[in-house]
């Protein structure tokens, strides 16, 4: 029903705020089995690429543009690694306003680039990278009086804490542990408060720790210092100096949580597992918790048995051009005899 309906009770909706509705949220919570098994974890994947524009963004945005509109926003402006320019151009095309992306040029995967396009945003190339395209649309924006709809806008995080309300109407309660990937720190951020929401109002009695995964090469949180030249081929996440770096921190410290880095090989090892033996495809990014989770039991620092909620938070769809680097390729037979032997 979407996540102004499903949530407005616990969102800052007035009178005046439009019902924008593109059926976000309520995506599936699917147990991981056969990952699980080899984790020793009851291991839940919170599949976010099944949202309408194929990432959590949504959730966030669905409020941000509705509060745009509200305001009377003639137009809204994000920068961004992907994701959110997808979805900013999905809801500023569903409502009729303009939107303009300001992305780093060349390092934004295909599927997102295809989708600010088709849904009719301005697409802006800049030479630069994510934090650098971020501080010039806050100024353009504030300049123009357009709406940014970054997570700077505060009703994004505002509403992505439906994750985690989500999460815990599902399992009635909260997991034990909840792995997520870190770029601008916004998500982890977002569940935290959701999570502590739901306890405040009596809805779970414990919280989870709080587990954010960073790409070796863009891991500021990490290192604890910022990182200006950010490199992983997960680029929805390569991001050097988060804007929600201090929200991510009391999250992680609150919760007796902890950030940690995987490298770029064990986010693709961690993507492939994740298709093979559990039937779900996601973009490298969404992948680096499950790498960190397979280093923290390598490492034996996984709770045997612990409940993880694993958010995967883009569609695997998203990038293809990683996916195949990675894969073989079709077989081509030319006869029945050669299609049987293929069968073997
Ligand atoms: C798939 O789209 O920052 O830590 O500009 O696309 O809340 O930033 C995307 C981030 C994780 C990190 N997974 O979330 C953008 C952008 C995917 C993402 C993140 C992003 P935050």
């Amino acid at each position: 029903m979407g996540v102004l309906r499903r949530y407005g009770a616990y969102l800052p909706i007035t009178g005046k705020t439009p019902d924008v509705n593109l059926e976000e949220g309520s995506t599936p919570l699917v147990r991981l089995e056969k990952i699980g098994a080899s984790l020793g974890v009851e291991l839940f994947a919170k599949l976010e690429g099944c949202n309408p524009s194929g990432s959590f963004k949504d959730r966030g945005m669905v409020l941000a543009v509705a509060k745009a509109l509200e305001d009377g926003a003639k137009a809204i402006v994000c920068a961004s690694t992907g994701n959110t320019s997808a979805s900013a151009a999905a809801y500023a095309a569903h409502v009729g306003i303009p939107c303009y992306v300001l992305l780093p040029s060349g390092k934004v995967a295909l599927g997102k680039l295809a989708q600010a396009l088709i849904y009719g945003a301005k697409v802006i190339s800049i030479d630069g990278n994510f934090d650098e395209a971020l501080d010039m649309a806050r100024k353009a924006a504030a300049d123009k009086g357009f709406a940014m709809v970054n997570s700077v806008n505060p009703y994004r995080l505002t509403a992505q804490k439906s994750g985690a309300w989500e999460i815990c109407d599902t399992l009635g309660g909260a997991p034990d542990l909840h792995a997520i990937p870190v770029g601008n720190a916004g998500n982890i951020s977002a569940y935290w408060h959701g999570y502590k929401d739901y306890k405040d109002f009596g809805k779970i009695t414990a919280l989870p720790r709080m587990l954010g995964f960073q790409a070796e090469g863009a891991a500021p949180l990490v290192t604890n210092q910022p990182c200006p030249h950010p490199e992983t081929i997960a680029t929805a996440i390569r991001i050097g100096n988060p804007v929600s770096a201090e929200f991510a921190r009391a999250a992680v410290r609150e919760s007796n949580g902890e950030f940690n880095s995987v490298t770029d090989e064990e986010i693709l090892a961690a993507q492939r597992i994740l298709a093979k033996d559990g039937g779900v495809f996601a973009e490298p990014a969404s992948c680096a918790p499950l790498a960190g989770l397979i280093k923290l039991r390598k490492a034996d620092k996984l709770p045997k048995g612990a409940s993880v909620a694993m958010i995967l938070t883009g569609n695997g769809l998203k990038d293809p051009d990683t996916a195949m680097s990675q894969v073989g390729r079709p077989i081509n037979v030319a006869s029945y005899a050669e299609l049987i032997e293929a069968f073997s």
